[in-house]
C-alpha cells in the first residue's frame, strides 16, 4: 500500500510538464485553434480563492479542449500598473517596481503549484518598457487620428487618492477603492474618443448574445444608453439669443410651459444681466455646480431651481414660457437644456408643482381621458395626441416623427440621437503608470514623442511622495527634455495612462508577447483571435470588457488588428463566499490558498473549487466540503493502489472481447456512460459540478464490482479501461493524481497529451426488462422496456399496448401510477 504524498506527486508532474515543454503554444498555425483565456491579476500580494477558482475553470477548458484535439492558447500575464503598488510602496518603504516584481514573483510560484497548464513562456507584464511601448504607439496613432485628445473639464477627484477618477471608478459618488467623497474639479485632461465608437460598441453586442450572458449585454447597452430624439430650438424673447433643448418626447412640444437650463449651461450668464434676478440666479448656481453629480441625478432629489428672469417662446404655440434654472438638469447630457411639459414628465411636475407654473395636457390616454385638476403625477405612457393643433387625433409614438418633420421644415428642429456613454479620461496624477508620449513646448504647443523615441520610459529613480502626490513633476530628469519640432527647452507629460488602457489589448499581445519590432504578428491575429472562451469576474461587465471592445475596433481601424471583437464566449464565475459573504481582509473571513495547498494538495483545492457549485454561481467555501473532495481523491488512490496488480495499460474505452457477465457489462456501460456524461456536462456551459458527480459514481461502480471482476477472463481487461477512462476524464480537474495513477498502471506517455477518449453508443445499451400492466389492478398486458427507460416512455408504451387499449377505450384515464422496472397501473372510469 502506497501512501498518497499529494506533495511530492504534485511537484513531480509540474516539473515533468515543464521539462516535455507540454503546454508551450504550437507555432505551425494549422489547427483547430482555441484561445482560452482567464482575465490576468492584478499583483496585489498572493492570490486568493476567487482567483483559484477562475483559474481552476479556465485550465480544465484549456486541457479538455487539448483532449479534444483543439490547438490550445492559453497564456497568463499580470496587469501590473496601478495605485495599491504606490500606496504599498509608502506605507512599506520600498519601491513600486521592487514590490510589484516581488509579488509576481510569488504568486507566479502560486499559480505553478496550483498546477495550471499554461505556456508560460508567453508571460506579459504590463508595467514592463516592452509592454507599455506598444501602447504608446498606439496612443500617438490615436493622437494623429484625432482618437485621442486633450480637453479642459471637470473631473471626478479624489482628495485621498490624489487622482482623477474616471465616472465607471465613481461608486454613488464614492472613490471605487478608499470610499472617499469624490469632489469636481476642471482640469486638462487626455481622452479617448470611444463615443466615436458608442453606435459600433451597442450595435455589436447583437452578434454575441450567443456567447455572452445575456446580463453583461444589458449592462452595456445600459451604459452606452442610447437616446432617440430630437433638437428643437426656442427663441429667447428680447434677446439675440437661442436655446436648444435634446428631447426623447417631441410629441409633447404643445405641451411645453417652461424651460429648464443646467447651471452650468453658458447661456445663463448671458440671460440675466438688467433682468434683477442676477444674484439670486448667481448664488443658486454657485451652490448647485458644487453638488455631486449622482447626487443631481437621483430619483429622488429634492427638484429646485429659480426664475431667469427671461422667457423664450414656444415654437408651435406661440406662447411663453419662463426659463428656469434648475437642479436636476445637467450640462453633460444632450444640451444641457431641457423643454419641460409637466403634465407628462415627473420632474417637471414636481418642478410645475412646487413653483406653481402652467400645465398643458397633450396626450390622452387611450381609453378614458385625463384632467389636470385629478392628476397627482404627470401621464408619461403613450396615448392620443390632444390639445395640439393639426395633430389632435394622432397616435402619439407617430406623431413624435411627424412634430419633428413640421420643425425641420422651418429650421427649428432635426432629429439627434443622444448617448450617456462618455468619452475616456485616461490621464491619471499618478506614478505608477504608463507615461503619456507627449511633450508641451512654449513655442510648438504640444508635441506628439517621435515614434522611434518610444518607449518614454517611467523613470525608476524616483522616490514616492509620502503625501502619495506623483513624483514625475518633479522628477527633473524626467520632465526636462527638448522639443522634438524646434529644439528648445520643453517638458514632458507627467499624467501616466489609466491602467484599464493596459488591459484593453493584454489578450492580442500574448500572441506575439516576445515581438520587439511590432505589437502584433499579424499571422498571429489572423489565427488565434479572438478569444475563443474568456472567463473572469462579473464586476468587469462594463468597464473592462467595454474598454477592449472599443480598443479592438480603434486598432482594427489603425490597421493593427483584423476582426472587431475581443472575446466570443465569455463566462462570468460566481463569487467565492465564507459563512454567506465574499472572502474580504476587511471581513476576516478569508481562506488563504496556500495553506489549503499544503494542507490538502492542489487537486482537491481544484476539486472542490469546481465541484462545489456551477461556475457561474456563487460558491460558498466549506470544510466539510474540501474534507470531502479530499476523500475521494484519496478513495480513487485506494481503489488503483490495490488493484494495481491487475491492471494495465490497455488504453480508455478499450474494445470488449467475448460475452461478458452482468457485472462486467454494468462496469462497461458505467465506464462508457461516464465518459459520455462528463463530456456532455463541460460542452454545456461548463457544469464541471455534474461532470464530477458522474465520475464520483464510476469509482462507486468500480468498487461495488470489482470483487467480482477482477478474477474473470475480461475483468483485468475491463478494470483496466474503465480505471484508464475515469483517469482521462478527471485530468483536467485534478492532473497531478491523475498523471501519477497514469504511469502506475503502465502508461508512459504523458497523460496531459492522450486525447479525449470516444464512448461506444453500443455499450451504453442495457438488456430489457419486463412491466406488467394493470388497469385498474387487473393484469391486462406485459411490456418490454429498456432497463432504463423513463417513466415517460414507460408510460407511452403501456399505453399503446394492445390488450390494455382494448381496457381502456371509451373511458376517461383518471391517473397513470408507473414503477420503474416493475409495473404500470392505468386508473380508469
Ligand atoms: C421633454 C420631455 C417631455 C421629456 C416628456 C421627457 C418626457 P433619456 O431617455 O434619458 O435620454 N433631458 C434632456 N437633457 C437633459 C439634461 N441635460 N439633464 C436632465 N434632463 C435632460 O431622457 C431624455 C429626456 O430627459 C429628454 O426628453 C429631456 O426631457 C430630459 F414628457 O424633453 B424630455
Ligand atoms: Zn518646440
Amino acid at each position: 500500500m502506497r501512501h498518497y504524498d499529494f506533495k511530492d506527486i504534485e511537484e513531480k508532474w509540474q516539473k515533468a510538464w515543464e521539462d516535455q515543454a507540454c503546454f508551450r503554444t504550437s507555432e505551425t498555425h494549422d489547427g483547430r485553434k482555441y484561445y482560452v483565456l482567464e482575465m490576468f491579476p492584478y499583483p496585489s500580494g498572493r492570490i486568493h480563492m476567487g482567483h483559484v477558482r477562475n483559474y481552476s475553470i479556465g485550465d480544465v477548458v484549456a486541457r479538455y479542449k487539448r483532449m479534444q484535439g483543439f490547438d490550445v492558447f492559453h497564456p497568463m500575464g499580470w496587469d501590473a500598473f496601478g495605485l495599491p503598488a504606490e500606496n504599498a510602496a509608502i506605507k512599506n518603504n520600498t519601491h513600486p517596481a521592487k514590490w510589484t516584481y516581488e509579488n509576481i514573483a510569488y504568486m507566479r510560484s502560486q499559480l505553478k503549484r496550483l498546477g495550471y497548464s499554461y505556456d508560460w513562456e508567453r508571460e506579459i507584464a504590463t508595467c514592463h518598457p516592452k509592454y507599455y511601448r506598444f501602447e504608446q504607439e498606439f496612443f500617438l496613432k490615436f493622437l494623429e487620428k484625432g482618437l485621442a485628445y486633450r480637453k479642459k473639464a471637470p473631473v471626478n477627484w479624489c482628495p485621498s487618492c490624489h487622482t482623477v477618477l474616471a465616472n465607471e471608478q465613481v461608486e454613488e459618488g464614492l472613490c471605487w477603492r478608499c470610499d472617499s467623497e469624490v469632489q469636481q474639479k476642471e482640469l486638462s485632461q487626455w481622452f479617448l474618443r470611444i463615443t466615436d465608437y458608442a453606435e459600433e460598441l451597442l450595435q455589436a453586442l447583437d452578434t454575441l448574445t450567443d456567447g455572452w450572458p445575456e446580463r453583461v449585454l444589458t449592462m452595456q447597452r445600459n451604459w452606452i444608453g442610447k437616446s432617440v430624439g430630437a433638437e428643437i430650438s426656442f427663441k429667447v424673447k428680447d434677446l439675440d439669443e437661442d436655446i436648444t433643448v435634446f428631447t426623447t418626447r417631441p410629441d409633447t412640444l404643445f405641451g411645453a410651459t417652461f424651460m429648464s437650463l443646467a447651471p452650468e449651461h453658458p447661456l445663463v450668464e448671458r440671460l440675466i444681466p438688467g433682468t434683477g434676478q442676477e444674484a439670486e440666479v448667481r448664488s443658486f448656481v454657485e451652490r448647485i455646480s458644487k453638488m455631486d453629480r449622482i447626487v443631481r441625478t437621483a430619483e429622488d432629489l429634492e427638484k429646485e431651481g429659480v426664475f431667469t428672469g427671461r422667457y423664450c417662446v414656444n415654437p408651435v404655440t406661440g406662447r411663453e414660457m419662463p426659463v428656469y434654472v434648475a437642479n436636476f438638469v445637467l450640462m453633460g447630457y444632450g444640451t444641457g437644456a431641457v423643454m419641460a411639459v409637466p403634465a407628462h414628465d415627473q420632474r417637471d411636475f414636481e418642478f410645475a408643482t412646487k413653483y406653481d407654473l402652467p400645465m398643458q395636457i397633450v396626450i390622452m390616454p387611450r381609453e378614458g381621458t385625463l384632467e389636470l385638476s385629478s392628476m397627482t403625477e404627470a401621464y408619461t405612457e403613450p396615448g392620443v395626441m390632444a390639445n395640439s393643433g393639426k395633430f389632435d387625433g394622432m397616435d402619439s409614438e407617430a406623431a413624435k416623427q411627424a412634430i419633428i418633420d413640421h420643425l425641420a421644415d422651418g429650421g427649428l428642429g432635426k432629429p439627434t440621437v443622444n448617448y450617456r456613454l462618455r468619452d475616456w479620461n485616461i490621464s491619471r496624477q499618478r506614478y505608477w503608470g504608463a507615461p503619456i508620449p507627449v511633450i508641451y513646448c512654449d513655442a510648438c504647443g504640444i508635441v506628439p514623442v517621435p515614434v522611434q523615441d518610444l518607449p518614454v520610459e517611467l523613470p525608476l529613480d524616483v522616490k514616492v511622495n509620502p503625501d502619495g502626490r506623483s513624483p514625475l513633476p518633479g522628477c527633473e530628469s524626467f520632465v526636462n527634455v527638448t522639443c522634438p519640432k524646434c529644439g528648445q527647452a520643453a517638458r514632458r507629460e507627467t499624467d501616466t495612462m489609466d491602467t484599464f488602457v493596459e488591459s484593453s489589448w493584454y489578450f492580442a499581445r500574448y500572441l506575439s508577447a516576445r515581438n520587439e519590432d511590432a505589437a502584433f504578428d499579424p499571422r498571429d491575429v489572423e489565427y488565434w483571435m479572438p478569444v475563443d472562451q474568456y472567463i473572469g469576474g462579473i464586476e468587469h461587465a462594463i468597464l473592462h470588457l467595454l474598454y477592449s471592445r472599443f480598443f479592438v475596433k480603434a486598432l482594427r481601424d489603425e490597421g493593427y488588428l483584423n476582426h472587431d471583437e475581443p472575446f466570443k464566449n465569455l463566462l462570468t464565475q460566481g463569487m467565492v463566499l465564507l459563512g454567506g459573504s465574499k472572502m474580504s481582509k476587511s471581513k476576516g473571513n478569508v481562506v488563504d490558498p496556500d495553506e489549503m495547498i499544503v494542507k490538502y494538495g492542489a487537486d482537491t483545492v481544484r476539486l472542490f473549487c469546481l465541484f462545489a457549485a456551477p461556475p457561474e454561481k456563487d460558491l460558498e467555501w466549506n470544510d466539510k466540503g474540501i474534507e470531502g473532495s479530499s476523500r475521494f481523491l484519496s478513495r480513487l488512490w485506494r481503489l488503483v493502489d490495490e488493484l494495481e496488480e491487475v491492471l494495465s495499460p490497455v488504453g480508455p474505452c478499450a474494445a470488449a472481447n467475448g460475452a461478458l457477465t452482468e457485472a462486467e457489462a454494468e462496469l462497461r456501460r458505467k465506464e462508457h456512460d461516464t465518459v459520455r456524461r462528463v463530456e456532455r456536462d463541460i460542452e454545456n456551459k461548463f457544469q464541471f459540478n455534474t461532470a464530477i458527480a458522474a465520475m464520483m459514481e464510476l469509482v462507486n461502480t468500480l468498487y461495488a464490482t470489482k470483487d467480482e471482476v477482477r478474477g474473470s477472463a475480461n475483468g483485468p481487461k475491463l478494470l483496466s479501461s474503465a480505471i484508464s477512462s475515469l483517469l482521462v476524464a478527471l485530468s483536467p480537474i485534478a492532473p497531478h493524481i491523475c498523471e501519477e495513477l497514469w504511469a502506475r498502471l503502465g502508461y508512459t506517455r504523458t497523460l496531459a497529451l492522450e486525447p479525449w477518449p470516444a464512448h461506444d453508443p453500443e455499450a451504453l445499451k442495457t438488456s430489457e426488462v419486463t412491466v406488467v400492466v394493470q388497469v385498474n389492478g387487473k393484469l391486462r398486458g406485459q411490456i418490454s422496456v429498456a432497463a432504463e427507460a423513463s417513466s415517460e416512455d414507460i408510460q407511452a408504451q403501456a399505453l399503446n399496448d394492445q390488450n390494455v387499449v382494448r381496457h381502456i377505450e371509451g373511458k376517461n384515464i383518471v391517473k397513470v401510477i408507473v414503477i420503474p422496472g416493475k409495473l404500470v397501473n392505468v386508473v380508469v372510469r
